[in-house]
C-alpha cells in the first residue's frame, strides 16, 4: 500500500512532496485513497468539504469510529506527515478483518481536505470547514499565489463550492476520532518507545508582516536616501528568533514576498510571514507582541511603513482525558506506561475536538525532522503503529 502512495506527487530533485491542494498531485492521492477504499469493498464519500471518507458499516449510522489523516503536504515536505495516519488506517481496518473483530460500531477512515495550507494560506480547511471554525465567507476569500480563489480551485477539481460549510450533522454521528501521525521531534527516539500519546497541541497562528518602503536603483541610490523595506524584515527575523528563545517558545520566518524582486531594485514591498508557537497563550502573546514591537521600531529607523495582520490561530487543544486515558489503558504493555507528550503541530484532530472527542497517536521518527525530505519513520515503527491503532479501533468499535 506504502509503495503505491509514495511516488505520487514526489519532487524528483528534492525528493519532497508537492501535493497542494486541488492540484493534479492532489487529485492523484485523492484517487490513491479511493482505490484503497474500493479494494476493501468500503462505501467512499466525499463530503461537502471535500475530505474522503471510508465507510465500514453505515455512514449514516450513530456513534462512528473515525481514523485517518491528511493527505496534502507542505512544499517539499516529508513522506510521513499526513500519509502515515492514512495508511495505518487502512492497514489497521485490514488488520482488525485478519483478527475477525467485528466492528459494533461504524468504522470511517479519513483523508481530510488541505490540512496543510501550503497554496491557500490557511492550515486545516477541510476539517475547519466541517467543525464549523471556518465561514464559507472567509474560504472563498482564501487565494493561492497566482490570485486563484479557494473556491475556483475546489470548481476546477470537480466539488461544488457553493455547498461548503459546517457539517455538523455528519461530526454528531461520531463518538471518536483518532488520528495517527508521525511525530514532527525527537521526544519518542528519547525515551526509546515506537509509539506515544498526545496530550495536548500548542497554541500557534501565522501573522503577516508588510514592509512598505521605497522602491528605486539598486546601483545609485545613496545609502543615507533609502527607505529598504528588506533592512526591518531582517531585523525582524533576528528578534523573532531572539524573543522565542527567551521564551522557550518557536516562532519562524519560512515565507517571503519581495516586490518586485529585481536583484538591482530596492523593493517597493517586502512581506514575511511568521508562524509562532509557545506551550501556552500567554507566552504566545507575549512573543509575538514583542516580535511586532522589534518590527516597528525597525521599520521607523528606516522611514518605512509596516501593518501586521494575525492571519490564522488556532487555541490550545488539550486532548481530552477519558479517550486519552482509554488509549493509555489499551496500549499498556508490560513494558510499561505509553508515553504521552504535548505537539506543536497543528491537525486535523486539533480542529476537530471542539466537535468531537478526539485524540491522537505518535510514532516514533528518529530523525525528528518534518516538514522535509529527511522525515523518517522505521518501518518495524509504523507496524508498531498500526498493531496500537487496531488495539484502539477494537477498543472503541468492536467491544
Ligand atoms: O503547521 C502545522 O503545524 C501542521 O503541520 N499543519
Ligand atoms: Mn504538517
Ligand atoms: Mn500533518
Ligand atoms: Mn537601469
Amino acid at each position: 500500500m506504502w509503495d503505491s502512495l509514495a511516488p505520487l506527487g514526489r519532487d524528483k530533485d528534492s525528493g519532497g512532496y508537492r501535493r497542494f491542494a486541488w492540484t493534479g498531485a492532489d487529485r492523484d492521492v485523492r484517487d490513491w485513497f479511493r482505490q484503497q477504499a474500493a479494494d476493501r469493498g468500503l462505501a467512499y464519500e466525499e463530503d461537502r468539504n471535500g475530505n474522503q471518507w471510508a465507510w465500514l458499516g453505515d455512514p449514516e449510522g450513530q456513534d462512528a469510529v473515525v481514523t485517518g489523516s491528511h493527505l496534502d503536504s507542505v512544499p517539499d515536505g516529508g513522506a510521513f506527515d499526513g500519509p502515515l495516519g492514512v495508511v495505518t488506517a487502512f492497514a489497521a481496518l485490514d488488520a482488525l478483518r485478519e483478527r475477525g473483530a467485528a466492528p459494533r460500531k461504524p468504522l470511517a477512515i479519513t483523508n481530510f481536505a488541505d490540512e496543510e495550507g501550503a497554496r491557500f494560506g490557511l492550515a486545516c480547511v477541510g476539517s475547519r470547514l466541517s467543525a464549523g471554525a471556518l465561514s464559507k465567507e472567509d474560504a472563498f476569500a482564501l487565494r493561492d499565489a497566482d490570485g486563484i480563489s479557494l473556491p475556483r480551485a475546489m470548481e476546477r477539481a470537480g466539488f461544488d463550492p457553493e455547498a461548503i460549510g459546517a457539517d455538523h450533522a455528519r461530526l454528531n454521528r461520531v463518538s471518536a476520532y483518532v488520528e495517527l501521525h508521525v511525530e514532527q521531534g525527537r521526544a519518542l527516539d528519547l525515551t526509546g518507545d515506537p509509539v506515544g500519546i498526545a496530550s495536548a497541541i500548542w497554541p500557534h497562528g501565522r501573522w503577516r508582516f508588510d514592509w512598505r518602503g521605497e522602491a528605486n536603483h539598486a546601483g545609485t541610490t545613496r545609502l543615507v536616501d533609502r527607505h529598504d523595506p528588506m533592512l526591518p524584515y531582517a531585523e525582524t527575523v533576528l528578534a523573532a528568533r531572539r524573543e522565542a528563545a527567551l521564551a522557550q517558545a518557536v516562532a519562524t520566518f519560512g515565507k517571503l514576498h519581495v516586490v518586485p524582486g529585481g536583484v538591482n531594485a530596492i523593493p517597493s514591498l517586502v512581506r514575511g510571514w511568521l508562524d509562532s508557537r509557545a506551550a501556552d497563550q500567554e507566552t504566545l502573546d507575549t512573543v509575538v507582541t514583542a516580535i511586532e514591537e522589534a518590527a516597528r521600531e525597525a521599520a521607523a529607523r528606516e522611514g518605512v511603513a509596516l501593518a501586521v495582520v494575525r492571519e490564522s490561530f488556532t487555541p490550545v487543544v488539550e486532548f481530552g482525558h477519558a479517550l486519552r486515558e482509554e488509549l493509555g489503558r489499551v496500549l499498556r504493555t508490560d513494558g510499561g506506561e505509553v508515553p504521552v507528550l504535548p505537539t506543536g503541530a497543528g491537525h486535523d484532530a486539533g480542529i476537530l475536538s471542539a466537535a468531537v472527542p478526539t485524540a491522537m497517536l505518535f510514532v516514533r521518527n528518529p530523525t525528528g525532522v518534518s516538514h522535509a525530505p529527511a522525515e523518517h519513520a522505521e518501518r518495524a515503527d509504523c507496524h508498531a503503529g498500526v498493531t496500537a491503532l487496531a488495539d484502539v479501533l477494537e477498543e472503541l468499535a468492536c467491544r
